[in-house]
């Protein structure tokens, strides 16, 4: 039995996480759970898996289930996060939503914990102070992103060095790993196809009708801007000790590929299935053993389009690959620029963008306003090696400001 705490259980991947846990009752326990402010939900959830300790958004909230439940234990806000972050658990789920994923990781991390990481935030911000943790305690990072368990299956196997074992076991690890590139694919978000002029009136609605995935509206805008394939290069990079230069992002509009590695042979290997979350999501959690999330296969002339699996004959009979526009797309070279500037420059990437995605979502800027800034903030904010999580968090603080500055908000 796997007790798992979830950081974010209110939002997609949470929920996701504990419809899983509830068809695995034998495998898994959710012993934590947490919101900023969907507390119908988690109320919802309490009564359900029965918690040991839930963290809620404001001192108010915690009261409410207080009241509701008064033998639960109950933590609020930034600093409650990094509170729960420390009960006993096998895994933490972080599922959590931006900058705020990172203290609470690096305790759990400290704490010994094993992390699975939907929050990319985490890694792009502070991805070698995480790293080093992990590989000084020995912790494995799970990734619960498509692309980056894609490429962590295609790994396993493969040169030994994916993400898991290598922070596992730092000895096995080898100098010598014969990857010749990652080709990390992208759907293309809505505007795929489209010219920078033709973006600057596109409105919220738009940018939240993303054409394969139904995610939170963060993810999805940074999907629209393409800047979350930027994050994804970046957490890549860290997860699996890879410079930038071989990462090589293919836009792949049926994302049924989720991502490929090039060995040095020739050989590509690929992860294929239909978009859906309780893959990575399952994987992780019931790593290293696979998850049945399917019923038995019973010859082939079953109806597959029910079933819940890949067919190619149908969905997958056509799999097409493009170069990014890079012109357009200009947060993917953002990304690329921020990482060889090295130290807190991705993490001052990423303040100004989640400040300005929120600016976007909430109807005050313009959605070509985003990449825009993020470029000018990089070019003022005083790049510096990111020494501390506390640092970070200024590094976080700092560009928000500016990004609110520079748009005379
Ligand atoms: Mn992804």
């Amino acid at each position: 039995m796997k007790n798992i705490l979830i950081l974010g259980s209110t939002g997609s991947i949470g929920t996701q996480a504990l419809e899983i846990i509830r068809n695995n009752k034998d495998k898994f326990r959710a012993c934590g759970l947490s919101c900023r402010s969907r507390l119908a939900d988690l109320i919802g959830q309490i009564r359900e898996f029965e918690p040991d300790a839930v963290c809620v958004g404001s001192a108010e909230d915690a009261e409410t289930i207080r009241k509701e439940f008064p033998k639960l234990n109950i933590y609020y806000g930034d600093e409650g996060l990094v509170e729960i972050a420390k009960m006993d658990c096998d895994i933490v789920l972080n599922s959590l939503m931006g900058i705020s994923g990172l203290a609470p990781t690096y305790e759990a991390i400290s704490l010994g914990r094993d992390i699975a990481l939907a929050n990319k935030e985490t890694l792009v911000a502070g991805g070698k102070l995480v790293t080093d943790r992990c590989r000084e305690k020995g912790v494995r990072l799970l990734p619960v992103d498509s692309e980056h368990s894609a490429i962590f299956q295609c790994l396993e196997g493969n040169g030994g060095s994916a993400c898991g074992r290598a922070y596992a076991d730092p000895d096995t690890s080898s100098p010598y790993r014969p990857i010749r590139r990652i080709l990390l694919t992208a759907s293309g978000g809505p505007f795929r196809g489209r010219s920078y002029e033709s973006m600057k009136g596109v409105t919220v609605e738009q940018a939240l009708n993303h054409p394969k995935w139904n995610m939170g509206s963060k993810i999805t805008i940074d999907s629209a801007t393409m800047m979350n394939k930027g994050l994804e290069v970046i957490e890549a990079k860290w997860l699996f000790d890879v410079p930038a230069d071989k990462i090589d992002i293919h836009v792949h509009p049926q994302s049924i590929v989720h991502s490929m590695v090039e060995f040095m042979d020739g050989s590509v290997i690929a992860q294929m299935g239909l978009p859906d979350m309780k893959i990575p999501i399952g994987l992780a959690l019931n790593y290293p053993d696979r998850l049945w999330l399917l019923s038995e296969f019973s010859g082939s002339d079953k109806d597959r389009s029910s079933d819940g699996s890949l067919d190619f004959f149908t969905e997958g009979a056509s799999l097409t690959f493009e170069q990014p526009d890079r012109k357009v797309f200009k947060c993917i070279d953002l990304a690329y620029r921020s990482l060889a500037e090295g130290g807190n420059a991705p993490a001052v990437m990423n303040g100004a963008n989640e400040e300005l995605v929120a600016m976007f979502l909430a109807g005050k800027i313009a959605f070509l306003d985003i990449p825009e800034t993020i470029e000018k903030v990089l070019d003022r904010m005083d790049i510096h090696e990111a020494k501390s999580v506390e640092d970070i968090l200024a590094t976080d603080k700092e560009a928000r400001k500016m990004a609110v500055e520079l748009l005379g908000k």
